[in-house]
């Protein structure tokens, strides 16, 4: 019973007065939109992604997909199948082949071997082919307002308006349902954190294959990945995997498609 007054007082003091609740509809959107505008300036967020927050609509398309999330329990074996696994390696040798000047000087400076890169670039987007089509700005703006998950998203919030005052992206950008972005679909916040301008434009562009890939391995790097060691399942490298994906199968496959690409 203490250890319950005590934490409903924290939370009381950890949430500011002024604070706009959040929804569960697109009711309120607006003044959420004009408070968390402060909460964002504060964290350094400057006039372009203040603009980019004031123009974000409520996406309706977000939160149905949001509020439809099934969560599968497939097989290994299933899951592989279904993520058209074999594909993702035929293709994914081909393009190693094709480019390995690009993913040896990867491995080079990351440390994370081409399968790895490859497998990812094919699971998250059939390399580059489905990168989504709902806009970032709006998208993770309207799950930072949503109740459901309001402290996950809020981060990725600040990370896209900054990325829209660097210019990585504009309000207009489209990514995935969850505002998930570009070739390796990185939630914004993770984006603006890791990523890599590797074609030496001078902006980040999670559009352009080199500075995804790149951004990619600059992750997994920095989420402990060790060069020149091997990633099968058991070892140090696979458990960084899981930063990229929390679901075990997703993990293994990327280890065994990762392989098979690599041998
Ligand atoms: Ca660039």
């Amino acid at each position: 019973m203490i250890r319950f007054v005590f934490s409903f007082c924290f939370l009381i003091l950890a949430v500011p007065v002024s604070a706009a609740p959040c929804g569960n509809t697109s009711a309120g959107f607006d003044a959420w939109k004009a408070d968390f505008a402060r909460t964002a300036q504060r964290a350094g967020v400057g006039q372009r992604g203040l603009q980019a927050l004031a123009g974000a609509r409520y996406s309706t398309g977000t939160i149905a997909a949001d509020r439809n999330q099934k969560s599968f329990r497939y097989s290994l074996e299933k899951f592989m199948q279904i993520r058209g696994a074999a594909t993702i390696v035929n293709q994914g040798r081909q393009r190693k082949t094709r480019d390995a000047a690009f993913y040896a000087a990867l491995e080079q400076r990351f440390g994370v071997p081409a399968g790895v890169i490859i497998a990812i670039h094919g699971m998250e987007t059939g390399f580059g082919r489905f990168m989504g089509d709902s806009p970032v700005v709006s998208a993770i703006v309207t799950l930072a307002f949503d109740c459901r998950r309001s402290e996950f998203f809020i981060p990725h919030a600040i990370g896209a308006l900054k990325l829209v005052d660097r210019g990585s992206i504009t309000p207009d950008t489209k990514g995935a349902k969850h505002g998930e972005l570009g070739h390796t679909q990185f939630l914004p916040g993770n984006a603006m954190t890791y990523g890599v301008d590797a074609n030496g434009d001078g902006r980040v562009d999670f559009y352009d294959q080199s500075d995804a890939l790149a951004s990619t391995a600059h992750y997994l790097r920095q989420k402990g990945w060790r060069p020149g060691q091997p990633y099968g399942k058991g070892t140090h490298n696979y458990t960084v995997l899981k930063e990229w994906n929390a679901a075990s199968v997703y993990q293994e496959s990327l280890s065994i498609m990762g392989a098979q690409i690599d041998r």
